[in-house]
Protein backbone atom coordinates (compact mmCIF):
# COMPACT_ATOMS: atom_id res chain seq x y z
CA UNK A 1 0.00 0.00 0.00
CA UNK A 2 1.02 3.25 -0.82
CA UNK A 3 -0.93 5.58 1.59
CA UNK A 4 1.84 6.01 4.08
CA UNK A 5 4.09 6.67 1.61
CA UNK A 6 1.78 9.50 0.29
CA UNK A 7 0.49 10.90 3.05
CA UNK A 8 4.42 11.52 4.17
CA UNK A 9 5.05 13.46 0.87
CA UNK A 10 2.06 15.57 1.51
CA UNK A 11 3.46 16.22 5.23
CA UNK A 12 7.07 16.86 4.07
CA UNK A 13 6.03 19.45 1.10
CA UNK A 14 3.62 20.81 4.36
CA UNK A 15 6.66 21.32 6.41
CA UNK A 16 8.94 22.46 3.69
CA UNK A 17 6.59 25.55 2.44
CA UNK A 18 6.31 26.10 5.98
CA UNK A 19 10.28 26.77 6.70
CA UNK A 20 9.88 29.14 3.19
CA UNK A 21 6.91 31.29 5.28
CA UNK A 22 4.49 30.29 2.42
CA UNK A 23 0.67 30.95 3.04
CA UNK A 24 -0.40 29.24 6.22
CA UNK A 25 -3.72 27.65 4.06
CA UNK A 26 -1.44 25.83 1.31
CA UNK A 27 -0.01 24.67 4.36
CA UNK A 28 -2.98 23.20 6.19
CA UNK A 29 -4.13 21.99 2.77
CA UNK A 30 -1.03 19.47 2.68
CA UNK A 31 -1.20 18.66 6.24
CA UNK A 32 -5.12 18.21 5.82
CA UNK A 33 -4.46 15.84 2.76
CA UNK A 34 -1.54 13.92 4.52
CA UNK A 35 -4.11 13.20 7.64
CA UNK A 36 -7.05 12.33 5.71
CA UNK A 37 -4.47 9.78 3.15
CA UNK A 38 -3.32 8.11 6.78
CA UNK A 39 -6.27 7.57 7.98
CA UNK A 40 -7.61 5.35 4.99
CA UNK A 41 -8.15 1.89 5.55
CA UNK A 42 -8.58 1.01 1.86
CA UNK A 43 -5.43 0.97 -0.34
CA UNK A 44 -5.50 4.53 -2.10
CA UNK A 45 -4.47 3.03 -5.50
CA UNK A 46 -7.45 0.69 -5.51
CA UNK A 47 -9.29 4.50 -4.42
CA UNK A 48 -7.79 5.52 -7.90
CA UNK A 49 -8.79 2.87 -9.62
CA UNK A 50 -12.18 3.62 -9.32
CA UNK A 51 -11.41 7.12 -9.93
CA UNK A 52 -12.45 8.33 -6.92
CA UNK A 53 -9.42 9.96 -5.46
CA UNK A 54 -11.53 13.22 -5.22
CA UNK A 55 -14.00 11.95 -2.92
CA UNK A 56 -11.23 11.38 0.09
CA UNK A 57 -11.78 14.49 2.34
CA UNK A 58 -9.57 17.46 1.58
CA UNK A 59 -8.76 15.82 -1.91
CA UNK A 60 -8.83 18.31 -5.05
CA UNK A 61 -8.30 17.48 -8.01
CA UNK A 62 -4.68 18.87 -8.34
CA UNK A 63 -4.03 16.70 -5.11
CA UNK A 64 -5.77 14.17 -7.04
CA UNK A 65 -3.27 14.21 -9.92
CA UNK A 66 0.22 14.24 -7.75
CA UNK A 67 -1.42 11.16 -5.62
CA UNK A 68 -1.76 9.71 -9.58
CA UNK A 69 1.76 10.84 -10.32
CA UNK A 70 3.31 8.62 -7.30
CA UNK A 71 1.29 5.67 -8.14
CA UNK A 72 2.48 5.67 -11.59
CA UNK A 73 6.36 6.91 -11.39
CA UNK A 74 6.88 6.35 -7.94
CA UNK A 75 8.06 9.93 -6.68
CA UNK A 76 6.30 13.26 -7.48
CA UNK A 77 8.06 15.81 -9.08
CA UNK A 78 7.16 18.88 -6.95
CA UNK A 79 8.07 17.10 -3.90
CA UNK A 80 11.97 16.38 -4.90
CA UNK A 81 12.35 20.35 -6.47
CA UNK A 82 10.81 21.56 -2.95
CA UNK A 83 13.35 19.17 -1.21
CA UNK A 84 16.11 20.54 -3.10
CA UNK A 85 14.91 24.31 -2.17
CA UNK A 86 16.05 23.47 1.97
CA UNK A 87 19.35 22.02 3.77
CA UNK A 88 18.73 18.03 3.49
CA UNK A 89 19.21 17.99 7.56
CA UNK A 90 16.55 20.80 8.29
CA UNK A 91 13.98 18.14 6.39
CA UNK A 92 15.17 15.34 8.84
CA UNK A 93 14.24 17.23 11.64
CA UNK A 94 10.87 17.66 10.99
CA UNK A 95 10.94 13.76 11.62
CA UNK A 96 11.33 14.48 15.41
CA UNK A 97 8.27 14.98 17.18
CA UNK A 98 7.80 17.92 18.59
CA UNK A 99 10.13 20.23 16.67
CA UNK A 100 8.61 22.02 13.89
CA UNK A 101 9.78 23.57 11.40
CA UNK A 102 10.02 27.29 13.48
CA UNK A 103 12.56 25.58 15.85
CA UNK A 104 14.67 23.53 12.60
CA UNK A 105 14.96 26.51 11.01
CA UNK A 106 16.75 28.41 14.17
CA UNK A 107 19.02 25.15 14.71
CA UNK A 108 20.03 25.35 10.70
CA UNK A 109 20.37 28.59 10.51
CA UNK A 110 22.07 29.96 13.72
CA UNK A 111 23.94 26.73 15.20
CA UNK A 112 24.57 25.05 11.09
CA UNK A 113 23.67 22.37 13.11
CA UNK A 114 22.35 19.56 9.89
CA UNK A 115 22.34 15.74 11.77
CA UNK A 116 20.33 14.28 14.20
CA UNK A 117 23.41 13.07 16.42
CA UNK A 118 25.16 16.14 16.05
CA UNK A 119 21.77 18.00 17.22
CA UNK A 120 21.48 15.49 20.04
CA UNK A 121 24.51 16.13 21.03
CA UNK A 122 24.44 19.69 21.52
CA UNK A 123 21.12 19.44 23.44
CA UNK A 124 22.83 17.05 25.67
CA UNK A 125 25.58 19.34 26.15
CA UNK A 126 22.78 22.08 27.06
CA UNK A 127 23.99 24.58 23.97
CA UNK A 128 20.79 24.62 22.27
CA UNK A 129 19.03 26.95 25.25
CA UNK A 130 20.64 30.17 24.23
CA UNK A 131 18.85 30.14 20.91
CA UNK A 132 15.68 32.65 20.26
CA UNK A 133 12.96 30.06 21.34
CA UNK A 134 14.61 27.89 23.00
CA UNK A 135 14.69 26.62 26.44
CA UNK A 136 15.63 24.31 28.66
CA UNK A 137 12.49 22.31 28.74
CA UNK A 138 12.99 22.51 24.73
CA UNK A 139 16.32 20.74 24.68
CA UNK A 140 14.68 17.95 26.56
CA UNK A 141 11.78 17.73 24.40
CA UNK A 142 13.81 17.71 21.88
CA UNK A 143 16.03 14.80 23.15
CA UNK A 144 12.62 13.02 24.51
CA UNK A 145 11.53 13.25 20.33
CA UNK A 146 14.96 12.02 19.11
CA UNK A 147 14.28 9.06 21.66
CA UNK A 148 10.76 8.75 20.61
CA UNK A 149 11.74 8.50 16.90
CA UNK A 150 14.04 6.19 16.87
CA UNK A 151 11.74 3.86 18.68
CA UNK A 152 9.23 4.71 16.44
CA UNK A 153 10.85 3.68 13.82
CA UNK A 154 12.06 0.35 14.73
CA UNK A 155 8.50 -0.74 15.39
CA UNK A 156 4.85 -0.47 13.05
CA UNK A 157 1.74 0.43 14.96
CA UNK A 158 -0.54 -2.75 14.21
CA UNK A 159 -2.94 -1.17 12.31
CA UNK A 160 -0.94 0.57 9.99
CA UNK A 161 0.33 -2.85 8.39
CA UNK A 162 -2.32 -5.62 9.00
CA UNK A 163 -4.27 -4.68 5.99
CA UNK A 164 -1.16 -5.39 3.87
CA UNK A 165 -0.39 -8.68 5.85
CA UNK A 166 -3.60 -10.02 5.51
CA UNK A 167 -3.68 -9.32 1.65
CA UNK A 168 -0.61 -11.10 1.93
CA UNK A 169 -2.18 -14.28 3.12
CA UNK A 170 -4.89 -14.14 1.15
CA UNK A 171 -2.89 -13.70 -1.96
CA UNK A 172 -0.58 -16.74 -0.54
CA UNK A 173 -3.44 -18.72 0.02
CA UNK A 174 -5.32 -18.70 -3.16
CA UNK A 175 -2.69 -19.01 -5.66
CA UNK A 176 0.71 -20.33 -4.01
CA UNK A 177 0.81 -24.17 -3.61
CA UNK A 178 0.11 -23.63 0.16
CA UNK A 179 -1.97 -25.99 2.82
CA UNK A 180 -2.22 -24.14 5.55
CA UNK A 181 -1.22 -20.37 6.07
CA UNK A 182 -1.31 -18.42 9.14
CA UNK A 183 0.04 -14.86 10.07
CA UNK A 184 2.25 -15.54 13.39
CA UNK A 185 4.46 -13.63 15.85
CA UNK A 186 3.51 -10.51 17.14
CA UNK A 187 0.78 -10.10 14.90
CA UNK A 188 -1.11 -13.42 15.49
CA UNK A 189 -1.17 -11.82 19.15
CA UNK A 190 -2.75 -8.41 17.90
CA UNK A 191 0.35 -6.66 19.93
CA UNK A 192 0.33 -2.97 19.68
CA UNK A 193 3.51 -2.58 17.48
CA UNK A 194 5.44 -5.20 15.43
CA UNK A 195 8.72 -5.33 14.82
CA UNK A 196 8.03 -7.52 11.36
CA UNK A 197 5.34 -9.72 9.95
CA UNK A 198 5.60 -13.82 11.05
CA UNK A 199 3.92 -15.37 8.40
CA UNK A 200 4.10 -19.61 8.45
CA UNK A 201 2.83 -21.81 5.75
CA UNK A 202 2.57 -25.85 5.48
CA UNK A 203 3.26 -26.75 1.89
CA UNK A 204 5.11 -30.14 0.19
CA UNK A 205 6.23 -27.58 -2.24
CA UNK A 206 8.27 -25.01 -0.29
CA UNK A 207 10.77 -24.11 -3.33
CA UNK A 208 7.41 -23.16 -5.43
CA UNK A 209 6.12 -20.94 -2.45
CA UNK A 210 9.18 -19.26 -1.57
CA UNK A 211 10.04 -18.18 -5.50
CA UNK A 212 6.06 -16.80 -5.49
CA UNK A 213 6.61 -15.18 -2.49
CA UNK A 214 10.04 -13.53 -3.43
CA UNK A 215 7.71 -12.34 -6.64
CA UNK A 216 4.96 -10.50 -4.93
CA UNK A 217 4.74 -6.91 -5.76
CA UNK A 218 5.28 -5.41 -2.47
CA UNK A 219 9.05 -7.01 -2.36
CA UNK A 220 11.70 -4.06 -2.52
CA UNK A 221 14.19 -6.55 -1.49
CA UNK A 222 15.15 -10.25 -0.63
CA UNK A 223 17.21 -10.42 2.69
CA UNK A 224 17.14 -14.16 3.12
CA UNK A 225 16.40 -16.76 0.61
CA UNK A 226 15.92 -20.51 1.22
CA UNK A 227 13.36 -23.33 0.83
CA UNK A 228 12.43 -23.31 4.94
CA UNK A 229 12.98 -19.53 6.24
CA UNK A 230 12.87 -16.44 3.58
CA UNK A 231 12.77 -12.78 4.62
CA UNK A 232 12.17 -9.80 2.11
CA UNK A 233 11.53 -6.32 3.02
CA UNK A 234 8.88 -3.93 1.73
CA UNK A 235 9.23 -0.41 -0.02
CA UNK A 236 7.77 0.94 3.08
CA UNK A 237 10.63 -0.93 5.13
CA UNK A 238 8.60 -3.46 6.60
CA UNK A 239 10.11 -6.84 7.15
CA UNK A 240 8.43 -10.41 6.31
CA UNK A 241 9.44 -13.36 7.21
CA UNK A 242 7.79 -16.53 5.65
CA UNK A 243 8.93 -20.12 7.07
CA UNK A 244 7.25 -23.42 5.30
CA UNK A 245 7.00 -26.34 6.90
CA UNK A 246 5.53 -29.97 6.49
CA UNK A 247 2.04 -30.76 7.57
CA UNK A 248 2.85 -32.69 10.01
CA UNK A 249 4.94 -30.11 12.10
CA UNK A 250 2.44 -26.72 11.23
CA UNK A 251 0.52 -27.08 15.27
CA UNK A 252 4.31 -26.92 16.47
CA UNK A 253 5.57 -24.27 14.38
CA UNK A 254 2.95 -22.21 14.92
CA UNK A 255 2.87 -22.23 18.26
CA UNK A 256 6.93 -21.69 18.12
CA UNK A 257 6.54 -18.86 15.73
CA UNK A 258 3.49 -17.21 17.42
CA UNK A 259 5.41 -17.28 20.91
CA UNK A 260 6.02 -14.55 22.42
CA UNK A 261 9.62 -16.13 23.60
CA UNK A 262 8.74 -15.54 27.45
CA UNK A 263 5.27 -17.58 26.82
CA UNK A 264 7.52 -20.52 24.70
CA UNK A 265 10.19 -20.79 27.67
CA UNK A 266 7.72 -21.42 30.19
CA UNK A 267 5.54 -23.91 27.55
CA UNK A 268 9.35 -25.89 27.10
CA UNK A 269 10.17 -25.69 30.85
CA UNK A 270 6.77 -28.01 31.52
CA UNK A 271 7.60 -30.00 28.54
CA UNK A 272 11.01 -30.81 30.37
CA UNK A 273 9.35 -31.45 33.57
CA UNK A 274 7.18 -34.40 32.43
CA UNK A 275 10.05 -35.72 30.41
CA UNK A 276 9.20 -34.47 26.98
CA UNK A 277 10.85 -31.88 24.35
CA UNK A 278 8.65 -29.41 22.09
CA UNK A 279 10.27 -27.46 19.09
CA UNK A 280 9.37 -26.17 16.31
CA UNK A 281 9.12 -29.46 14.70
CA UNK A 282 6.92 -31.63 17.35
CA UNK A 283 6.41 -33.25 20.52
CA UNK A 284 9.14 -35.23 21.16
CA UNK A 285 9.27 -38.60 23.74
CA UNK A 286 13.45 -39.40 23.23
CA UNK A 287 13.42 -39.57 19.47
CA UNK A 288 9.66 -40.64 19.08
CA UNK A 289 7.36 -37.81 17.87
CA UNK A 290 4.56 -37.70 19.53
CA UNK A 291 2.27 -35.04 18.02
CA UNK A 292 2.57 -31.17 16.88
CA UNK A 293 0.35 -31.15 13.71
CA UNK A 294 -2.00 -28.95 15.61
CA UNK A 295 -1.81 -26.37 18.50
CA UNK A 296 -4.42 -28.23 20.42
CA UNK A 297 -1.66 -31.05 20.73
CA UNK A 298 0.99 -29.12 21.72
CA UNK A 299 -1.07 -27.50 24.81
CA UNK A 300 -2.50 -31.42 25.40
CA UNK A 301 0.74 -32.62 25.65
CA UNK A 302 1.96 -30.28 29.05
CA UNK A 303 -2.00 -30.95 30.67
CA UNK A 304 -3.13 -27.19 29.71
CA UNK A 305 -6.46 -26.28 27.21
CA UNK A 306 -5.87 -23.94 24.19
CA UNK A 307 -4.48 -20.83 25.45
CA UNK A 308 -5.59 -17.93 22.81
CA UNK A 309 -2.72 -16.06 21.26
CA UNK A 310 -3.50 -12.49 22.27
CA UNK A 311 -3.04 -13.76 25.47
CA UNK A 312 0.18 -15.09 24.90
CA UNK A 313 2.72 -13.16 26.98
CA UNK A 314 3.81 -14.72 30.62
CA UNK A 315 1.50 -12.26 32.10
CA UNK A 316 -0.23 -15.18 34.13
CA UNK A 317 -1.92 -16.81 31.46
CA UNK A 318 0.24 -20.57 32.25
CA UNK A 319 -0.79 -20.62 35.74
CA UNK A 320 -4.31 -19.07 35.06
CA UNK A 321 -4.83 -22.15 32.56
CA UNK A 322 -3.03 -24.80 34.50
CA UNK A 323 -6.31 -23.81 37.07
CA UNK A 324 -8.83 -23.91 35.09
CA UNK A 325 -9.24 -20.42 35.11
CA UNK A 326 -8.75 -18.73 31.99
CA UNK A 327 -10.87 -15.97 31.21
CA UNK A 328 -13.65 -16.55 28.83
CA UNK A 329 -12.85 -13.36 26.56
CA UNK A 330 -14.76 -11.22 24.94
CA UNK A 331 -15.42 -12.21 21.23
CA UNK A 332 -16.03 -10.64 18.00
CA UNK A 333 -19.78 -11.44 18.46
CA UNK A 334 -20.50 -9.61 21.26
CA UNK A 335 -19.77 -6.55 19.98
CA UNK A 336 -23.10 -4.49 19.28
CA UNK A 337 -22.08 -0.97 18.56
CA UNK A 338 -19.52 1.35 18.48
CA UNK A 339 -18.85 4.29 21.35
CA UNK A 340 -17.14 7.10 19.74
CA UNK A 341 -17.43 7.82 15.75
CA UNK A 342 -17.27 11.77 14.33
CA UNK A 343 -19.39 12.86 11.65
CA UNK A 344 -19.73 16.40 9.33
CA UNK A 345 -20.76 18.01 12.56
CA UNK A 346 -17.20 18.57 13.53
CA UNK A 347 -14.20 17.02 11.92
CA UNK A 348 -15.33 13.74 10.45
CA UNK A 349 -15.91 13.24 7.01
CA UNK A 350 -19.51 11.62 6.80
CA UNK A 351 -23.06 12.11 7.70
CA UNK A 352 -24.66 10.64 10.27
CA UNK A 353 -26.92 8.49 7.47
CA UNK A 354 -23.46 7.32 6.02
CA UNK A 355 -21.71 6.49 9.83
CA UNK A 356 -25.29 4.58 10.47
CA UNK A 357 -24.95 2.60 7.04
CA UNK A 358 -21.77 1.71 7.42
CA UNK A 359 -23.09 0.47 11.07
CA UNK A 360 -25.82 -1.79 9.41
CA UNK A 361 -22.81 -3.05 6.75
CA UNK A 362 -20.66 -4.32 10.10
CA UNK A 363 -23.38 -5.42 11.54
CA UNK A 364 -23.76 -3.12 14.47
CA UNK A 365 -27.10 -2.54 16.47
CA UNK A 366 -25.97 0.93 17.61
CA UNK A 367 -23.29 3.92 17.25
CA UNK A 368 -22.56 7.08 19.35
CA UNK A 369 -21.94 9.94 17.29
CA UNK A 370 -19.73 12.00 19.02
CA UNK A 371 -18.29 15.03 18.22
CA UNK A 372 -15.66 17.63 19.46
CA UNK A 373 -16.87 20.70 21.75
CA UNK A 374 -16.58 24.55 20.94
CA UNK A 375 -12.60 25.17 22.55
CA UNK A 376 -10.76 22.32 20.05
CA UNK A 377 -11.05 24.50 17.10
CA UNK A 378 -8.61 22.90 14.59
CA UNK A 379 -11.56 20.26 15.03
CA UNK A 380 -14.35 23.18 14.02
CA UNK A 381 -16.07 21.73 17.67
CA UNK A 382 -19.58 22.18 17.46
CA UNK A 383 -21.49 25.23 18.78
CA UNK A 384 -24.63 24.79 21.05
CA UNK A 385 -27.16 25.68 18.42
CA UNK A 386 -25.83 23.13 16.29
CA UNK A 387 -25.59 20.93 18.65
CA UNK A 388 -29.25 21.32 18.83
CA UNK A 389 -30.13 20.71 15.12
CA UNK A 390 -27.71 17.03 15.66
CA UNK A 391 -29.62 16.34 18.53
CA UNK A 392 -33.20 16.97 16.92
CA UNK A 393 -31.40 14.89 13.31
CA UNK A 394 -30.84 11.99 15.34
CA UNK A 395 -33.90 11.88 16.88
CA UNK A 396 -35.82 11.94 13.50
CA UNK A 397 -33.21 9.46 11.67
CA UNK A 398 -34.16 6.83 14.81
CA UNK A 399 -37.80 7.38 14.59
CA UNK A 400 -37.55 6.46 10.89
CA UNK A 401 -35.00 3.45 11.41
CA UNK A 402 -35.50 0.69 13.56
CA UNK A 403 -32.20 -1.80 12.58
CA UNK A 404 -29.98 0.85 13.20
CA UNK A 405 -29.87 3.23 16.64
CA UNK A 406 -27.43 6.40 16.55
CA UNK A 407 -27.05 7.84 19.87
CA UNK A 408 -26.00 11.70 20.36
CA UNK A 409 -22.96 12.26 22.01
CA UNK A 410 -20.33 14.67 22.53
CA UNK A 411 -16.52 14.34 23.16
CA UNK A 412 -15.99 17.05 25.11
CA UNK A 413 -13.11 19.02 26.51
CA UNK A 414 -11.91 19.02 29.73
CA UNK A 415 -10.45 22.43 30.28
CA UNK A 416 -7.56 23.19 31.83
CA UNK A 417 -8.71 23.83 35.40
CA UNK A 418 -11.06 20.54 35.02
CA UNK A 419 -14.80 22.04 33.71
CA UNK A 420 -15.99 20.92 30.90
CA UNK A 421 -16.19 22.35 27.68
CA UNK A 422 -20.26 22.90 27.53
CA UNK A 423 -22.74 24.02 29.93
CA UNK A 424 -24.28 21.61 32.31
CA UNK A 425 -28.01 22.44 30.08
CA UNK A 426 -26.92 20.98 27.04
CA UNK A 427 -24.84 18.13 28.02
CA UNK A 428 -27.95 16.75 29.83
CA UNK A 429 -29.72 16.95 26.51
CA UNK A 430 -26.87 14.25 25.34
CA UNK A 431 -27.54 10.70 25.55
CA UNK A 432 -23.26 10.24 26.28
CA UNK A 433 -21.03 12.25 26.80
CA UNK A 434 -17.53 11.46 26.51
CA UNK A 435 -14.86 13.68 28.05
CA UNK A 436 -11.30 14.07 26.92
CA UNK A 437 -7.66 15.91 27.42
CA UNK A 438 -6.82 17.37 23.98
CA UNK A 439 -4.61 20.55 25.70
CA UNK A 440 -2.28 20.74 28.32
CA UNK A 441 -0.46 17.60 27.40
CA UNK A 442 2.66 18.76 29.69
CA UNK A 443 1.33 19.26 33.22
CA UNK A 444 2.76 17.02 36.06
CA UNK A 445 1.03 13.90 37.14
CA UNK A 446 -0.98 15.36 40.09
CA UNK A 447 -2.42 18.41 37.46
CA UNK A 448 -3.41 15.80 35.38
CA UNK A 449 -4.99 13.13 37.39
CA UNK A 450 -6.96 16.16 39.10
CA UNK A 451 -8.36 17.49 35.70
CA UNK A 452 -9.25 13.77 34.86
CA UNK A 453 -10.96 13.74 38.40
CA UNK A 454 -13.01 16.06 38.03
CA UNK A 455 -14.33 15.10 34.73
CA UNK A 456 -15.26 11.83 36.58
CA UNK A 457 -16.87 13.28 39.79
CA UNK A 458 -18.85 15.06 36.83
CA UNK A 459 -22.44 14.33 36.73
CA UNK A 460 -23.10 14.52 33.11
CA UNK A 461 -20.12 12.19 32.32
CA UNK A 462 -20.05 8.56 31.14
CA UNK A 463 -16.89 8.12 29.75
CA UNK A 464 -13.29 9.36 29.81
CA UNK A 465 -11.81 9.08 26.48
CA UNK A 466 -8.15 7.75 25.83
CA UNK A 467 -7.28 8.35 28.93
CA UNK A 468 -3.19 8.73 28.47
CA UNK A 469 -3.21 10.31 25.30
CA UNK A 470 -0.62 8.78 23.95
CA UNK A 471 0.26 8.43 20.03
CA UNK A 472 2.23 5.45 19.05
CA UNK A 473 5.60 6.81 18.12
CA UNK A 474 4.78 10.43 18.30
CA UNK A 475 3.69 11.07 21.76
CA UNK A 476 4.32 9.84 24.83
CA UNK A 477 1.35 9.34 27.50
CA UNK A 478 0.87 11.96 29.73
CA UNK A 479 1.34 11.52 33.44
CA UNK A 480 -1.47 10.15 35.13
CA UNK A 481 -2.34 8.20 38.63
CA UNK A 482 -4.38 4.79 37.09
CA UNK A 483 -5.08 3.93 40.27
CA UNK A 484 -6.47 6.72 41.69
CA UNK A 485 -8.45 7.16 38.67
CA UNK A 486 -9.71 4.20 38.68
CA UNK A 487 -10.92 4.15 41.92
CA UNK A 488 -13.18 7.09 41.15
CA UNK A 489 -14.61 5.49 38.38
CA UNK A 490 -15.60 2.37 40.12
CA UNK A 491 -17.22 4.53 42.94
CA UNK A 492 -18.90 6.67 40.06
CA UNK A 493 -19.33 4.53 37.62
CA UNK A 494 -17.68 5.94 34.85
CA UNK A 495 -16.36 3.87 32.19
CA UNK A 496 -12.65 4.35 30.57
CA UNK A 497 -12.52 4.28 26.92
CA UNK A 498 -10.33 1.97 24.66
CA UNK A 499 -9.67 4.48 22.15
CA UNK A 500 -9.21 1.95 19.01
CA UNK A 501 -7.85 4.56 16.49
CA UNK A 502 -4.79 2.37 15.54
CA UNK A 503 -2.55 5.44 17.17
CA UNK A 504 -4.20 5.14 20.17
CA UNK A 505 -4.77 2.11 21.45
CA UNK A 506 -5.38 3.86 24.81
CA UNK A 507 -6.08 2.44 27.43
CA UNK A 508 -4.07 -0.13 26.38
CA UNK A 509 -3.49 -3.79 26.75
CA UNK A 510 -2.58 -4.00 30.14
CA UNK A 511 -3.94 -0.91 31.80
CA UNK A 512 -7.58 -2.14 30.81
CA UNK A 513 -6.37 -5.22 33.07
CA UNK A 514 -5.88 -2.85 35.68
CA UNK A 515 -8.70 -1.31 35.33
CA UNK A 516 -11.15 -4.11 34.90
CA UNK A 517 -9.19 -5.40 38.12
CA UNK A 518 -10.89 -2.19 39.87
CA UNK A 519 -14.46 -3.24 38.91
CA UNK A 520 -14.01 -0.44 36.26
CA UNK A 521 -16.00 -0.81 33.16
CA UNK A 522 -13.92 -0.35 29.46
CA UNK A 523 -15.71 1.07 26.45
CA UNK A 524 -14.42 0.52 22.97
CA UNK A 525 -14.79 3.59 20.39
CA UNK A 526 -13.09 3.80 17.01
CA UNK A 527 -13.04 7.21 17.37
CA UNK A 528 -13.36 7.08 13.58
CA UNK A 529 -13.20 10.44 11.29
CA UNK A 530 -14.20 8.50 8.28
CA UNK A 531 -16.41 5.61 8.21
CA UNK A 532 -14.02 2.79 7.49
CA UNK A 533 -12.24 3.52 10.50
CA UNK A 534 -15.41 1.88 12.37
CA UNK A 535 -13.10 -0.86 11.03
CA UNK A 536 -10.99 -0.38 14.01
CA UNK A 537 -13.20 -1.33 16.60
CA UNK A 538 -11.22 -5.01 15.58
CA UNK A 539 -7.97 -3.23 17.30
CA UNK A 540 -9.92 -2.38 20.25
CA UNK A 541 -11.55 -5.67 20.35
CA UNK A 542 -7.93 -7.20 20.21
CA UNK A 543 -6.80 -5.24 23.34
CA UNK A 544 -9.52 -5.61 25.01
CA UNK A 545 -8.71 -9.55 24.53
CA UNK A 546 -4.92 -8.99 25.78
CA UNK A 547 -6.05 -7.36 28.79
CA UNK A 548 -7.81 -10.23 29.58
CA UNK A 549 -11.50 -8.68 29.21
CA UNK A 550 -14.82 -10.91 29.08
CA UNK A 551 -17.69 -9.35 27.32
CA UNK A 552 -19.11 -8.36 30.86
CA UNK A 553 -16.10 -5.70 31.25
CA UNK A 554 -16.99 -4.09 27.89
CA UNK A 555 -19.83 -1.60 27.30
CA UNK A 556 -20.06 -2.23 23.72
CA UNK A 557 -21.68 -5.80 24.64
CA UNK A 558 -25.02 -4.44 25.69
CA UNK A 559 -27.97 -4.25 23.55
CA UNK A 560 -29.42 -0.92 22.69
CA UNK A 561 -31.98 -0.94 25.54
CA UNK A 562 -29.44 -2.10 27.85
CA UNK A 563 -27.51 0.80 26.85
CA UNK A 564 -29.57 3.44 27.64
CA UNK A 565 -30.91 1.91 30.40
CA UNK A 566 -27.20 1.49 31.67
CA UNK A 567 -26.64 5.53 30.63
CA UNK A 568 -29.80 6.54 32.18
CA UNK A 569 -28.74 4.84 35.67
CA UNK A 570 -25.58 6.57 35.81
CA UNK A 571 -26.74 10.05 35.93
P1 LIG B 1 8.20 -8.51 17.28
O1 LIG B 1 8.67 -9.09 16.02
O2 LIG B 1 9.27 -7.83 18.07
O3 LIG B 1 7.03 -7.62 17.09
O4 LIG B 1 7.71 -9.71 18.24
P2 LIG B 1 7.63 -11.27 17.89
O5 LIG B 1 7.03 -11.93 19.08
O6 LIG B 1 6.95 -11.47 16.60
O7 LIG B 1 9.16 -11.71 17.84
P3 LIG B 1 10.07 -12.30 16.67
O8 LIG B 1 9.62 -11.87 15.32
O9 LIG B 1 11.48 -11.98 17.05
O10 LIG B 1 9.91 -13.87 16.77
C1 LIG B 1 8.71 -14.51 16.40
C2 LIG B 1 8.42 -15.62 17.37
O11 LIG B 1 9.46 -16.62 17.28
C3 LIG B 1 8.46 -15.19 18.82
O12 LIG B 1 7.22 -14.65 19.23
C4 LIG B 1 8.78 -16.45 19.51
C5 LIG B 1 9.70 -17.16 18.57
N1 LIG B 1 11.09 -16.95 18.96
C6 LIG B 1 11.96 -16.08 18.43
N2 LIG B 1 13.16 -16.18 19.04
C7 LIG B 1 13.02 -17.11 19.99
C8 LIG B 1 13.90 -17.68 20.96
O13 LIG B 1 15.07 -17.32 21.09
N3 LIG B 1 13.38 -18.63 21.77
C9 LIG B 1 12.09 -19.03 21.66
N4 LIG B 1 11.63 -19.96 22.48
N5 LIG B 1 11.26 -18.54 20.77
C10 LIG B 1 11.71 -17.61 19.94
CA1 LIG C 1 7.77 -10.65 14.62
Amino acid sequence: MKNYEIAAIFKGIANILEIKNESPFRVRAYQKAAQSVENLTEDIALIAQRGDLTAIPGIGKDLAQKINEVLTTGTLKKYEELKKEIPPGLVEFLNIPGVGPRTAKVLYEKLGVTGIEELERLAQDQKLRNLPGIKAKTEENILKGIALLRKGRARFPLGSVLPQALNIVKVLSQEAPVERISLAGSTRRWKETVKDIDLLVSSPYPEEVMSFYTRLPIVAEVLVSGPTKTTIRTKEGLQYDLRVVEKESYGAALCYFTGSKAHNIRIRELASQMGLKINEYGIFKGERLLGGATEEEIFAAVGLPFIPPELREDWGEIEAAAAGKLPRLISPEDIKGDLHVHSRYSDGANTVAEIAAKARQMGLEWVVICDHSPSLRIARGVEITALKEKIAQIKTFNQKNQDVKLLCGAEVDINLDGNLDYPDEILKELDLVIAAIHTGFKQDEATQTKRLLSAINHPYVHIIAHPTGRLLGEREPYPINLELLCQACARAKKVLEINAYYKRLDLNDRASRAAAGYGVKLGIGTDAHAVEQMEFLQLGLRTARRGWLEAKDVLNTLSYRDLTAFLAKQW
